[in-house]
């Protein structure tokens, strides 16, 4: 029993840290026609650590940059606003969703075809990186209320 303990720690202090930090869910990539030059990620990232986390957008092959937006309702328009990182209390979650927070994948390099994988990474304000493999999923899949909600665009 106390050989068992060891192992289960020396995996423990293998894990990267990070990993322990921040967990991302239910991560896609919204799917568009090749003429689009953007699109949106979203995905759910759980704080699992006992301190806060500055989230901030990292990078993909996929896009000349990435930029966290967030969705405002301001005199009955909706604006989008880039965040400079999103805070994520000690284990909570945010989510980023559709008429919400959400990557945005700006100047694509390739086409994001809907079946196809994506890599896209997100930073910590401490300066980690962790690097999310999501899958595209077509625009014409995501719910209809959604797509009235909020147009081509997120
Ligand atoms: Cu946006």
């Amino acid at each position: 029993m106390v050989k068992i303990w060891r192992v289960a720690l020396a995996v423990l202090a293998l894990t990267p840290i990070l990993a322990q930090t921040l967990e991302i869910q239910d991560a896609y990539v919204r799917g568009l026609p090749p003429t689009q030059r953007t699109t949106a990620a979203f995905f759910t990232v759980l704080n699992n650590s006992d301190n806060l986390v500055e989230l901030m957008a990292g990078s993909s092959d996929a896009a000349e940059r990435l930029e966290i937006h967030s969705h405002q309702h301001r005199n009955g328009m909706m604006l989008m606003q880039e965040q400079a990182s999103v805070s994520i209390g000690a284990g909570e979650s945010v989510v980023f969703a559709p008429g919400g927070y959400h990557l945005m994948l700006v100047n694509l390099t390739r086409p994001v075809r809907d079946g196809e994988q994506l890599s896209f990474s997100l930073k910590t304000g401490e300066g980690d990186e962790i690097t999310v493999v999501a899958p595209i999923i077509s625009v014409l899949k995501e719910a209809s209320a959604t797509k009235a909600h909020t147009g081509i665009h997120p």
